[in-house]
C-alpha cells in the first residue's frame, strides 16, 4: 500500500519532469531575424534572445550557416557620439538567464549572405559540442 503510493507519486513526478521539458526546451530561442540586406551588400545582421533554462552556464560559441560565408558575434557600444562594434569570440548565458541580441547592442554579424528563402538556418554552436538550427524570419 505505502509502496505503491511512493511509486505513484514518483510517476507523478516523471510525469511533470517529462510535460515541463516539452513546454520549456533547455535552450529557449525565440524572435530570431535576420534583416533583409539591401542589394548589392551581402552583410547583415541577425537579432534573437536566448533562455538558459539549465541549472549550469551555456556557452554560445560558434553560428554557421548555409546561407553565409560567414557568422560572427558583435556587440554594438556606444562611446559618447560614436558607436562602435566589438566581436565577441563567445558569450556565456548563466543558468535561468536571457541574452537579448537587438539593434544597437549585440547581433549576429553575417558576411556573404545569400537570400534565397524567405528563412535564414542558423545553426547555433556551443561549447559542450551541442548545436541548435534555428530558422530565422527574413525581414
Ligand atoms: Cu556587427
Amino acid at each position: 500500500m505505502r509502496t505503491g503510493l511512493v511509486l505513484s507519486i514518483a510517476m507523478f513526478c516523471c510525469c511533470l519532469a517529462a510535460c515541463n521539458q516539452t513546454e520549456t526546451p533547455p535552450i529557449d530561442v525565440a524572435d530570431a531575424w535576420v534583416r533583409k540586406p539591401v542589394p548589392p551588400l551581402d552583410k547583415t545582421a541577425g537579432y534573437f534572445k536566448i533562455r538558459n533554462n539549465t541549472p549550469s552556464p551555456v556557452t554560445l560559441q560558434k553560428a554557421v550557416s548555409p546561407q553565409a560565408r560567414s557568422i560572427e558575434f558583435h556587440e554594438t557600444t556606444r562611446e559618447g557620439d560614436m558607436t562602435r562594434m566589438r566581436r565577441m569570440s563567445s558569450l556565456t548565458i548563466g543558468p535561468g538567464e536571457q541574452a537579448v541580441f537587438e539593434p544597437g547592442g549585440k547581433h549576429l554579424m553575417i558576411f556573404g549572405f545569400t537570400e534565397d528563402k524567405s528563412l535564414a538556418m542558423i545553426t547555433l554552436q556551443f561549447e559542450s559540442g551541442k548545436t541548435l538550427d534555428v530558422p530565422f524570419e527574413l525581414r
